[in-house]
C-alpha cells in the first residue's frame, strides 16, 4: 500500500526512471488490484480499513446496512491467518515494515549529482503520518558517501577560543548530562528544482530532503562550558566532519548557546550510519548542511571560518548577480503530502488532506489550506503536538465535487512570517538560485482525479 494509503482512492505515484523494477511491478501489480477491489467494493479491505470506497469516516463500513457485497466476504470468510499460529517472537531479531510497505523507500533521483558518492536520498512525504520520521526513510545527503565508523576510536576535539582545548570519547560524551528534543532537518537545496520552474512529478522529490526526529544528545552548550570557551570574544564555533569531504562549517555563538546539539541518538536508537553514527551536531531551525555527520572537531573563533563549504556552496544567487551568504535558517513553510503530484483520487466526495508545516524560527502559528489556487482560504486542523522547530501536521476537510481543483497550503509561524507565492520570492530572489526556495506548494486536481506539479501565481 504504502504511497497509494490515501483510504485506497489513490493510486501509488508513479515510479520514475532509475527506480527499482521491481518495486514498478509491484506498484503496477497494486493498481490493478485496487483497481478490481474497488470495483468489487471492497475498498475498505484494500486500504487497511480506512476510507474504502464504501467508507465514509462520518458514517464508517457498518453503519451502513446495506446488503452484504462482495466486499464483506472478505469479513465473513476466516482466511488463512485466523486458523494457523502466526509466527515466533525470534523470526526478526530487529524489526522491519510488512512486507506489503516495500514500495515506500528513499529514492535516489539518477543523475543529480556527478558521482554516486556525492548523493542525495529523498524522504517519501506521501506516505507518512504524523510528524516523526523513521529512521530507514530518513532522507540522506552525502557529499563523499556514509561510513560506519567504530565508535570505540571515534574522538570529538574542542579547541580554538577556549581556556582548557579537550579530546572526548564517546563514552566520555554518553556520561554527561542528556536531552532530548524533537526538530525538523531540511537541506537548504530542498525544493530547489522548482526555481525555474516545475521540474519533478512528486513531493517525494519536491519536498523530501526534510525528516524530522527526536534527537539525543548534550547540549553544545554544556560542553563550551567544560572546556572554558570564550563565549564573549569567541562569537563563532567551526563544525568539522571525519568524512572524505572533512564537512566544515561555521555556526554562530548565539547558536551554539541556544540550542545546537552534539547528538548521538535519533528516534530512541544509535544514529543510522548514513546518518552521522556516532555523533552528529543537530542545529535546529538551521539548513541541514550545518548539522555535521561524523562529527569529530569544534573550534570557537572571533570570526566565521569561510570554510569551503560556506564561501562556494550554500550561498543564493541574487538576481544581480551577488550571492547572499551564511543564509542558514529555513524560514517558514508547508507542503500538502497528499493527496500531491502523481497520486490519483479515484472517486469524488470526502478527503482529508493532510500535510506538513515547519519554522526555523520555532512554531507553526496557522496554516491555510486553499482548493481555488489561491483565491479562497480556509484554517487547517493543527495536530498536537506543535512544537518549535518540528514538523507540524495539519489536516483539512475537503470533498472533490469532480472538477478540477489547486490543491496549496500556506504558512505563518510565531513570529509572524507568512509563506511567500513563488512569483513573490522570485521578485526578490530570481529565478536562478538553487537554495531557500519555501515557496507555496500547487498541487492540481485534474478532472480524472489525477494529481499534477504546478506553478500558480
Ligand atoms: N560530515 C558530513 N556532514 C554532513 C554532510 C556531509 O556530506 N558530510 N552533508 C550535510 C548536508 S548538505 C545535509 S542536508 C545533512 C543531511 O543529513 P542526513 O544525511 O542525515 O539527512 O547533513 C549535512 N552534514
Ligand atoms: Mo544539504
Amino acid at each position: 500500500m504504502s504511497d497509494n494509503r490515501i483510504g485506497g482512492r489513490i493510486r501509488p505515484a508513479p515510479i520514475v526512471a532509475g527506480d527499482d523494477p521491481l518495486a514498478q511491478a509491484g506498484s503496477r501489480a497494486r493498481r490493478s488490484f485496487m483497481g478490481k477491489a474497488l470495483a468489487m467494493g471492497a475498498g475498505a479491505a484494500a486500504s487497511g480499513g480506512a476510507l474504502g470506497k464504501q467508507v465514509s469516516p462520518a458514517t464508517g463500513p457498518l453503519q451502513r446496512g446495506a446488503a452484504v457485497g462482495a466486499g464483506e466476504s472478505a469479513i465473513l470468510e476466516l482466511p488463512a491467518h485466523t486458523r494457523s499460529l502466526g509466527q515466533p517472537v525470534a523470526a526478526r531479531a530487529y524489526g522491519l515494515p510488512s512486507q506489503w510497505e516495500r514500495n515506500l523507500q528513499r529514492r535516489e533521483s539518477p543523475g543529480l549529482t556527478r558521482v554516486s558518492a556525492a548523493g542525495v536520498s529523498f524522504t517519501p512525504l506521501q506516505g507518512m503520518f504524523g510528524i516523526l520520521t523513521p529512521n530507514g526513510l530518513h532522507f540522506e545527503r552525502h557529499h563523499q558517501g556514509w561510513y560506519d565508523i567504530d565508535p570505540s576510536g571515534h574522538r570529538l576535539m574542542i579547541m580554538g577560543m577556549v581556556r582548557e582545548p579537550r579530546v572526548f570519547t564517546m563514552d566520555d560524551l554518553m556520561r554527561l548530562p542528556a536531552v532530548s528534543r524533537i526538530h525538523f532537518i531540511e537541506c537548504g537545496a530542498n525544493t530547489g528544482m522548482e526555481w525555474g520552474n516545475v521540474a519533478v512529478p512528486t513531493v517525494q522529490y519536491s519536498h523530501g530532503m526534510l525528516s524530522c526526529c527526536e534527537y539525543t544528545g548534550v547540549l553544545l552548550s554544556t560542553l563550551l562550558d567544560m572546556v572554558g570557551a570564550n563565549t564573549r570574544e569567541g562569537r563563532y564555533v567551526l563544525a568539522e566532519g571525519a568524512d572524505g569531504a572533512s564537512m566544515t562549517r561555521t555556526i554562530s555563538m548565539a547558536n551554539a548557546l541556544d540550542d545546537v546539539m552534539v547528538a548521538w541518538a535519533m528516534n530512541g536508537e544509535m544514529l543510522r550510519p548514513e546518518n552521522g553514527y556516532p555523533l552528529r551536531l543537530v542545529v535546529p531551525g538551521v539548513q541541514g548542511v550545518s548539522w555535521v555527520k561524523y562529527l569529530r572537531r569544534l573550534e570557537v573563533g572571533d570570526q566565521p571560518f569561510y570554510t569551503k563549504d560556506e564561501v562556494i556552496h550554500y550561498i543564493d544567487l541574487m538576481p544581480d548577480g551577488t550571492h547572499r551568504q551564511f543564509t542558514s535558517l529555513q524560514e517558514v513553510k508547508s507542503v500538502i503530502t497528499t493527496p500531491s503530484g502523481g497520486q490519483v483520487l479515484l472517486d469524488h466526495g470526502y478527503y482529508n488532506v493532510t500535510g506538513l508545516a515547519w519554522s526555523g524560527r520555532g512554531r507553526v502559528k496557522r496554516v491555510d489550506v486553499s482548493v481555488d489556487g489561491g483565491r479562497n482560504w480556509r484554517p487547517a486542523r493543527l495536530e498536537s503536538p506543535v512544537l518549535p522547530k518540528a514538523l507540524t501536521r495539519f489536516n483539512f476537510d475537503w470533498s472533490w465535487d469532480g472538477s478540477p481543483a489547486v490543491l496549496q497550503s500556506r504558512a505563518i509561524d510565531e513570529s509572524g512570517h507568512v509563506q511567500p507565492k513563488i512569483n513573490q520570492l522570485r521578485a526578490v530572489r530570481g529565478t536562478r538560485s538553487i537554495y531557500h526556495n519555501n515557496a507555496i506548494q500547487s498541487w492540481k486536481v485534474s478532472e480524472t482525479g489525477e494529481v499534477f506539479n504546478v506553478q500558480v501565481y
